[in-house]
């Protein structure tokens, strides 16, 4: 039986899985770095202990001093949130060596899915359809160009260790797939102290669908639908929504009995996303896995009318997933609005600093999880997401509407932040029709950007 959880993360996150234990009745052990003493999830956290300086190589991703907390405070389970710790299959080893309870899904499925070469052999053998490419990790240039050269130009080269775009290359011929292969080895061995690549057709403006899932230690897996996850910049995500517009329900019972069975085949334990690609006709690829409750879990909670992170501490603990398929169906229309610290007229530079005024939206159908607050300080040293605009509705036009009305009422002064692109793209035509794919921030500039005036400026 787990008493106590220690919440091995910061930001908002942590702030909702303090939330998802106390309803639980589980005790809550917040961890901290030096400048995050000041953070929400320590001040609403049952008890607290700081593990060191702000870099969060010496505190958040310091495995030896999370553990020492743990024995120190006393906790039987450790929720890793996501990102730092959360897809660490070594940390994931050491809680278990420590008898303490890890809250996500077993080492093994960790490094199996972190694994993109691996993942996509599970799929293949799982009969789940995935891009045409490498069946296996590409050992040289020369093995590398027989694969590209038969499955046709243009091709992608992405790192097996890789996920969220790093070491990611695009080759449109047999004489750029040389230099392109060598560089994207060059960065996953720089980025990931592994070099190993594979190849893949690359799919052109595809929609990013990812399908939720929950699985216990049984054997029982639902799915919670879809997220249509598209409206990106730089592989970071701005905008999420639930469900998607673009899948009808054909398309979306295949693609989610292909999430289910891949689930299965790597007895999925805990909360977990199968990430497809989708292309103009339909056809629909597996390309990853994450083996993490992911930032924006929260449009599936509001669209389904479940709590994720609560059934994650259930299944921790034991429980039986008494959710049943037949019983899971979409309630609402979610959208999630990232709210970043950034300047998105400055090509998106952090912003950090001080909240000098906050005030967050509210009413029907609007949530906002936030660990900030007026007065707060923004430490550079973390990723600039201050919080996640959510807000549910019966239809997708009454969501947006919803949307841009949160979006006018949220007050952030001191520092620049992404609200105002958010209702710029409530507001465009081309967003509100739904046919987003992974192509729309790029060109949603394009259309947007106003000529310098200093150009077509005339003399008075
Ligand atoms: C692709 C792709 C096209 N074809 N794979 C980007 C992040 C990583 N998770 C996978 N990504 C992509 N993989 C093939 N075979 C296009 C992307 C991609 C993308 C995917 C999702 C959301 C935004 C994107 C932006 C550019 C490229």
């Amino acid at each position: 039986m787990i008493r106590k959880v220690l919440i091995a993360n910061r930001g908002e996150i942590a702030l909702r899985v303090v939330r998802a234990c106390r309803e639980l009745g589980m005790k809550t052990l917040a961890v901290y770095s030096e400048v995050d003493e000041q953070s929400l999830h320590v001040q609403l956290a049952d008890e607290a202990i700081c593990i060191g300086p702000a870099p969060a190589i010496q505190s958040y991703l310091k495995t030896d001093r999370i553990l020492s907390a743990a024995e120190l405070g006393d906790a039987d389970a450790i929720h890793p949130g996501y990102g730092f710790l959360a897809e660490n299959p070594t940390f994931a080893e050491q809680c278990d060596a420590c008898n303490i309870k890890f809250i996500g899904p077993s080492s093994n499925t960790i490094r199996k899915m972190g694994d993109k070469v691996l993942a996509r052999q599970v799929a293949i053998r799982a009969n789940v359809p995935t891009v045409p490419g490498s069946e296996d990790t590409i050992l040289d240039e020369k093995m590398g160009l027989k694969i590209a050269n038969a499955i046709g130009y243009p091709v992608i080269i992405k790192a097996a260790a890789g996920g969220g775009g790093k070491g990611m290359r695009i080759a449109h011929s047999t004489v750029a797939f040389s230099k392109e292969f060598r560089t994207a080895q060059m960065e996953a061995e720089k980025a990931f102290n592994n070099g190993a690549v594979y190849v893949e057709k690359y799919i052109e403006e595809p929609h990013h669908i990812e399908f939720q899932i929950l699985g216990d230690r049984y054997g029982h897996i639902v799915h919670l639908g879809e997220r249509d996850c598209s409206l990106q910049r730089k592989y970071q995500k701005l905008i999420e929504e639930a469900p998607a517009t673009f899948l009808n329900d054909a398309l979306r019972a295949k693609m989610s009995k292909a999430a289910v069975k891949l689930a299965k085949a790597c007895e999925y334990e805990g909360a977990g996303t199968l990430e497809f690609l989708v292309d103009k006709h339909g056809n629909f690829y597996f390309i990853e896995m994450n083996a993490r409750i992911q930032v924006e879990h929260t449009v599936t909670e509001e669209a389904m009318g479940v709590d994720l992170v609560k059934w994650q501490l259930r299944i921790a603990n034991g429980e039986h997933l008494t959710l049943e398929q037949k019983n899971i169906r979409c309630r609402r229309h979610a959208i999630e609005c990232r709210i970043n610290a950034e300047d998105s007229e400055k090509n998106f530079v952090p912003c950090p600093g001080n909240i000098n005024l906050y005030y967050a939206p509210g009413g029907y159908g609007v949530r906002v999880d936030s660990h900030v607050y007026g007065g707060y300080d923004i430490p550079p040293y973390y990723d600039s997401m201050i919080g996640k605009l959510i807000v549910s509705a019966d239809t997708r036009e009454e969501a947006i509407e919803r949307m841009h009305r949160a979006l006018n009422e949220y007050i952030i002064r001191g520092i620049k932040t992404t609200i105002p692109l958010c209702k710029k793209i409530m507001q465009d035509p081309s967003f509100r029709t739904g046919n987003v794919t992974t192509k729309y921030v790029e060109t949603f500039f394009n259309r947007t950007v106003e000529p310098n005036s200093e150009t077509i400026k005339i003399h008075e």
